[in-house]
């Protein structure tokens, strides 16, 4: 009988060659639908915003060109992505799936028309075509982001406003780079940017840059009593900033210079997979839908404690990434 999982080829926009999971529906039908993460499927919106999404098939089960016009590329992505993503948070923190649940989630791609952005809903994740020069929004990174917006909302459930709304957006961008990194493709490696695959101001440049959040114009490295007025994708950059300080370190790195505020003293990273870990615990054990960022500062120190012990290496670490970019004791 058929619906056995098939691991199968795909030909993505930003990943390379892939493989990702497929189901056999008949003789000569395959769909994208993935078994081995929780059913999630992916279906085409076909350019409208609402109605039937229409989950892939393919005869041959040999998915995309990789070329952008090719309906089924963007697909390969997405799909892609959701499984990537699903098997970070699994292989991690041994949590399955955004409700922890073993349930996958559908991935709706084409949606609407010239659309750019893409969005998780409480159920699904959607993602837009891009207009003019933007490329489509399927990326690792933005599929790692906006699927952590439904870790987020099954978890501290952090208000989308003011520095509570900032963490929700740096927890995104955090484990959006996390699933990047743990992906390990070399088409599209890890780094500390976001969106670098998209070109969605036009220009080449992406969307934030962790090590350095004024880097596009608007982002802030460093915390200030004005940080909760700006748009929540402009305060992330507090949270964002102090993640690569712990991760990767402060000055010049491998992955970018991130500078210092104010007079605070240098930063020596613990490495990403340690700090991943605390940003985790700390989502999933102590923040709440109202912490700010001073709140943070305390509820990663009581993370890193219970991982790591009091007053060790990583205990201070924390520390000194939160006083470097202007959040103090
Ligand atoms: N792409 C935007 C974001 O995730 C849209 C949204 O859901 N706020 O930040
Ligand atoms: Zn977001
Ligand atoms: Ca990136």
């Amino acid at each position: 009988s058929w619906d056995t999982v098939e691991t199968a080829t795909g030909n993505s926009v930003y990943s390379g060659t892939v493989s990702i999971n497929t189901t056999q529906v008949s003789t000569s039908s395959y769909s994208l639908k993935d078994a081995a993460h929780g059913n999630g499927t992916t279906c085409d919106m076909n350019n409208k915003t609402s109605g039937t999404c229409t989950l892939f098939t393919d005869a041959d089960n040999v998915w995309g060109t990789g070329a952008t016009s090719n309906r089924q590329s963007a697909a390969v992505d997405a799909h892609y992505g959701a499984a990537k993503t699903y098997d970070y948070y699994n292989t991690t923190f041994g949590r399955k799936g955004i409700f922890n649940n073993g349930t996958g989630v559908p991935s709706r791609v084409h949606y609407g028309s010239a659309y750019v952005n893409a969005f998780w809903d409480g159920s699904s994740m959607t993602y837009g075509d891009g207009s003019g020069n933007t490329r489509p929004l399927v990326s690792l990174d933005v599929a790692g982001h906006e699927m952590s917006h439904g870790v987020t909302e099954r978890t501290a459930n952090l208000t989308y406003s003011g520095e509570s709304g900032g963490l929700n957006e740096a927890t995104s961008d955090i484990f959006g780079t996390m699933v990047e990194f743990s992906a390990a493709n070399s088409a599209d490696a890890g780094d500390y940017l976001i969106g670098e695959k998209i070109n969605i101001s036009g220009n080449g440049k992406p969307l934030r840059y962790m090590y350095n959040p004024t880097l596009d114009g608007k982002g802030i490295g460093c915390w200030s009593s004005t940080t909760k007025n700006v748009d929540v994708h402009y305060s992330s950059g507090v949270g964002n900033h102090f993640f690569f300080n712990l991760a990767e370190g402060s000055g010049a790195t491998a992955y970018g210079t991130s500078p210092l505020c104010g007079s605070a003293t240098a930063v020596t990273g613990i490495g990403r997979t340690k700090a991943a870990a605390i940003w985790y615990r700390a989502l999933t054990t102590y923040f709440t839908s109202s912490t700010n960022y001073k709140a943070a500062r305390g509820y990663t120190l009581s993370a890193a404690t219970d991982l790591y012990g009091k007053c060790g290496t990583e205990y201070k670490a924390v520390q000194k990434a939160w006083t470097a970019v202007n959040v103090t004791g």
